[in-house]
């Protein structure tokens, strides 16, 4: 397709947004009720409906993605040491260090993008206390071999699971696997509710404790009983919630089908590797990452310089790795030689634009700047 013709510019991502006459009767109720925030009635049915949608049992709405992780670590009392891994963004080791505790980065195994589950025991200290693993790009991670570390040293896990709604495998959501999982619904993912998050808990005394958290550790009017934080989602972020719910798997539909495309455009682009497809159902088709390898025409700068001067703005997720930031650089585990896997794979991504939006003649448009053609 011309240039002329391609609507600039393009972005990785889009938000899905419901039809705005759909939302319209929600605000009006609201105006109406005057209840903006504070569990209210719209914040209620979402964490209900959300429940049976994802097929989880406990359910407590966050402001974001971040502030759930945060309260999470805190709700299970998490301290000293936690393993992770540096191939993620940002938030997930900053939310260590808001607790005050010291991350310790593990490799990602090959190019899986997700923790090596095979490295985690040689990290274990007798400080570890838990292991914080992502479900990158919504990729399951190795839950199996997780579980079986966290029981045999009685560690605790959390998944941040900010790239991983609606995943699932052959024992139902993904998010039911250790103590708790955190989702975002940050308007960048793929199903927001503007700004947004929420912890699954494991237990119903877990959901108590961490909506105690979530509310300045208020039980009633007079009692407080934890150091909480405000990290309650309102009343318009759940309308806009519920009203995403009926559309994210027609929002899912067409992701398939356009990463579909992509592996077709760009599958004999010798030195570009495509990630493998995850089985049926595994993946929500949040990201598409592929990896720009040294025997590529251009390597990975180029082509992020090539595509941004037409408009197009990919991004590269998850360069530069967490670990290589000022904070986190001179820890022990956050050296490279630690961490190659990591290192490699941060510096050959690119995430290519990918949103229920998005068009085939655009793919091949982006498609034809990969291969060099001049538009
Ligand atoms: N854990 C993981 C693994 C995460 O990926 C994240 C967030 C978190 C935890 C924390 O969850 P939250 O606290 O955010 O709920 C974005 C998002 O801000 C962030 O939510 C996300 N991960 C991260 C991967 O990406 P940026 O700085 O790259 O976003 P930004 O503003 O550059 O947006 C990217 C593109 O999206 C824009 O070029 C255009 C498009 N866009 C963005 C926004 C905000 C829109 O079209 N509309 C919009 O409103 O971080």
């Amino acid at each position: 397709m011309s240039k002329s013709k391609i609507p600039q510019p393009l972005y990785v991502t889009r938000p899905s947004l419901p039809p705005l006459e759909e939302l319209t009767p929600l605000l009006e109720e609201m105006w109406a009720k005057k209840t903006l925030t504070n569990n209210g009635p719209y914040h209620q049915e979402f964490e209900q409906k959300l429940c049976a949608f994802l097929g989880v049992k406990y359910i407590s709405l966050f402001t974001n993605g971040t502030i759930a992780l945060i309260a999470a670590l805190r709700a299970l009392s998490v301290s000293g040491e936690v393993i992770t891994t540096p191939y993620s963004f940002v938030a997930t080791a900053h939310s260590l260090l808001w607790n005050g505790i010291t991350p310790v980065f593990v490799d990602i195994a090959g190019s899986s993008f997700n923790i090596d589950a095979n490295k985690i025991r040689a990290a274990i200290t007798p400080d570890t206390t838990a292991i914080l693993p992502v479900h990158c790009y919504g990729g399951r991670c190795d839950v199996v071999a997780i579980q079986g570390l966290a029981e045999e040293f009685g560690l605790k896990v959390i998944y941040d699971a900010a790239h991983a709604f609606g995943v699932k495998d052959q024992n139902g959501s993904i998010l039911n696997y250790g103590d708790m999982s955190v989702l975002s619904f940050h308007a960048t993912k793929v199903f927001n509710t503007f700004e947004g998050g929420a912890v699954i808990s494991s237990t119903e005394e877990q959901k108590r404790k961490i909506d105690h958290l979530k509310n300045f550790g208020f039980v009633d009017e007079v009692t407080v009983i934890e150091i909480g934080i405000n990290g309650k989602m309102s009343e318009f972020n759940s309308a806009v919630g519920l009203l995403q719910l009926n559309y994210f798997e027609q929002e899912v539909d067409s992701r398939k089908r356009l990463d579909a495309n992509y592996r077709e455009l760009l599958s004999d682009l010798e030195g570009i590797e495509i990630p493998g497809l995850l089985p049926e159902n595994m993946s929500n088709y949040s990201y598409f990452p592929i990896l720009i390898n040294d025997d590529y025409l251009f390597n990975r700068d180029e082509i992020y310089d090539k595509l941004q001067k037409e408009n197009i703005f990919a991004r590269r997720y998850f360069y530069p790795l967490i670990s290589n930031f000022p904070m986190y650089e001179n820890l022990d585990s956050a050296s490279k030689d630690n961490l190659p896997d990591a290192n490699r794979v941060a510096n050959k991504v690119i995430c290519l634009p990918l949103y229920g939006q998005l068009k085939f003649e655009e793919q091949q448009y982006i498609a034809s700047i990969l291969r060099g053609e001049e538009p």
